[in-house]
């Protein structure tokens, strides 16, 4: 129930309710704070859990978030050629202060700023995948093409490549 919620997931839970959004926020009982511990809570591949990545990008510092399949590493060098710069990985503080949510738990919507968002088309293998609600707990489920329309996120490959292969087994 979504007043059972802690006060960062019913941010979330107020965000994709706001957006139209099918998936309702679960708070798990073991830690979804990494992508593998995500997909362990939820049964799912890890693949299919769509991480959240605050990138800074050079000269400004501006702020992106990046939303990754679990499975992939993200390629800096092909963000900085979509985005126009060098980037690197923002501090656990900054992605606070831009996000309003602690790193483990970024959620894609309901964010305290509005941020510039990329998507790993990666994400587009899964019919469902998960990603956070505002806590290391709480995930949500959605589809890839749902996160697009919710964020508004461009989609477009940003892996390292070979592609990680699937952890665990
Ligand atoms: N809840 C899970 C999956 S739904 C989750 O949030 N996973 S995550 O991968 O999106 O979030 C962890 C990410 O936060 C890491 O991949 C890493 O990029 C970033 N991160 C971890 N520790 C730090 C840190 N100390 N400073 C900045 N970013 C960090």
């Amino acid at each position: 129930m979504e007043e059972e919620l802690s006060p960062s997931a019913r941010r979330v839970a107020q965000a994709l309710a706001a957006l139209g959004a099918g998936g309702r926020v679960r708070e798990m009982p073991a830690s979804t704070r990494t992508a593998a511990e995500a997909a362990r809570a939820v049964g799912c591949a890890v693949g299919q859990i769509a991480k959240s990545l605050v990138f800074q990008v050079a000269p400004d510092g501006r702020a992106v978030l990046v939303i990754a399949s679990g499975a992939n590493r993200v390629d800096e060098k092909k963000l900085a050629l979509l985005l126009g710069g060098p980037v690197r990985k923002a501090s656990a503080e900054f992605v606070r202060e831009v996000t309003g949510f602690a790193v483990g738990g970024v959620p894609p919507v309901g964010l305290r700023t509005a941020l510039d968002v990329l998507i790993d088309e990666d994400l587009f293998r899964y019919g469902e995948i998960w990603a956070a609600a505002g806590t290391p707990r709480a995930v949500f489920a959605t589809t890839p093409a749902e996160l697009a329309r919710l964020t508004a996120g461009r989609v477009a490959r940003l892996a390292e490549e070979p592609p990680q292969p699937p952890a665990g087994g």
